[in-house]
């Protein structure tokens, strides 16, 4: 089995400081976090950008100032969001793919996402890939819902993916597929030859979801984007907290945890 990737989900769109106090929201505070998640095992970091007064935005130079804040404390891959937050435009949540970082999201399809919808519509989706393939970006396929999987797979079948692929099963979103094992197994089944996967549990779903990938030869994605909690009714205190538990099962079951150059080569990035 392959060493352990482990990606920290540091931010996201949604979680606001009301609900998680040790949230980071400012390069510096994304960059310290990044380190810190580094030094626990992780990885890679899922970034989204916020504003000074933590609200959303997908504007480039403030990825620019996270990226170079990241990477002046420690080498984990830099994974940017296309995701952004709901109700951004395409045009919005396509600028830090401009950066080059060595990864993006890439959401393969349209999901009701708690109130709201979260629109992937098809033509947007391909100019995001487009774009990805342009700089030299290695999309991850985020996959909320089976039929996801299954356009992937159209994509792969018409040339407008290439292998191999890399997928991330976000599981337990209310408006998505569930946070359950029998989820994940579904998913995992329906994978293309030679893909990778790491799943992303959401609140209760991170730890049991992640401990399953961790058995199963995936890897898993742990941080404050999917969970605030360390356990019911305990808040985590760092998103790093989070990634040394998921660290430390995975030694427990005898699966060593990959370097950020390891886990370059498991996913055939530049090195
Ligand atoms: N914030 C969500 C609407 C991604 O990063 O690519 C979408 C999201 C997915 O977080
Ligand atoms: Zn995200």
């Amino acid at each position: 089995m392959d060493k352990l990737i482990i990606t920290a989900a540091l931010t996201g769109a949604e979680v606001t400081r009301e609900q998680q106090a040790a949230l980071p929201i400012t390069p510096e505070e994304i960059g310290r976090a990044a380190e810190e998640c580094c030094q626990a095992g992780a990885s890679m970091v899922h970034v989204h950008a916020r504003n000074a007064d933590g609200s959303p935005t997908q504007d480039k130079e403030v990825y620019r100032q996270i990226m170079a804040a990241v990477r002046a404390r420690c080498d984990v891959i830099v994974q940017v969001s296309t995701g952004g937050a709901v109700g951004m435009t395409p045009a919005e949540r396509l600028a830090p793919v401009t950066l080059a970082p060595e990864m993006a999201t890439l959401s393969m399809g349209s999901v009701n996402f708690g109130g709201d919808v979260f629109m992937n519509h098809p033509a947007d989706m391909a100019v995001f890939l487009q774009a990805m393939q342009e700089h030299g970006v290695k999309p991850e396929l985020e996959i909320f819902d089976a039929g996801m999987l299954t356009t992937a797979h159209r994509w792969l079948k018409k040339g407008l993916l290439t292998g191999p692929l890399h997928f991330d099963f976000v599981l337990g979103i209310p408006g998505g597929m569930a946070g359950s094992p029998e989820a994940l197994m579904y998913l995992k089944a329906q994978l293309p030859e030679g893909a990778s996967w790491t799943v992303a549990g959401i609140g209760a779903a991170q730890l049991p979801l992640g401990t399953l990938a961790i058995v199963l030869g995936g890897h898993v994605r742990v941080g404050f984007e999917d969970n605030v909690y360390y356990r019911k009714g305990e808040l985590a205190s760092s998103n790093a907290q989070l990634v040394a538990r998921i660290a430390r099962i995975s030694r427990e079951l005898d699966r060593p945890v990959a370097s950020p150059d390891e886990a370059r080569a498991l996913l055939g990035l530049r090195q």
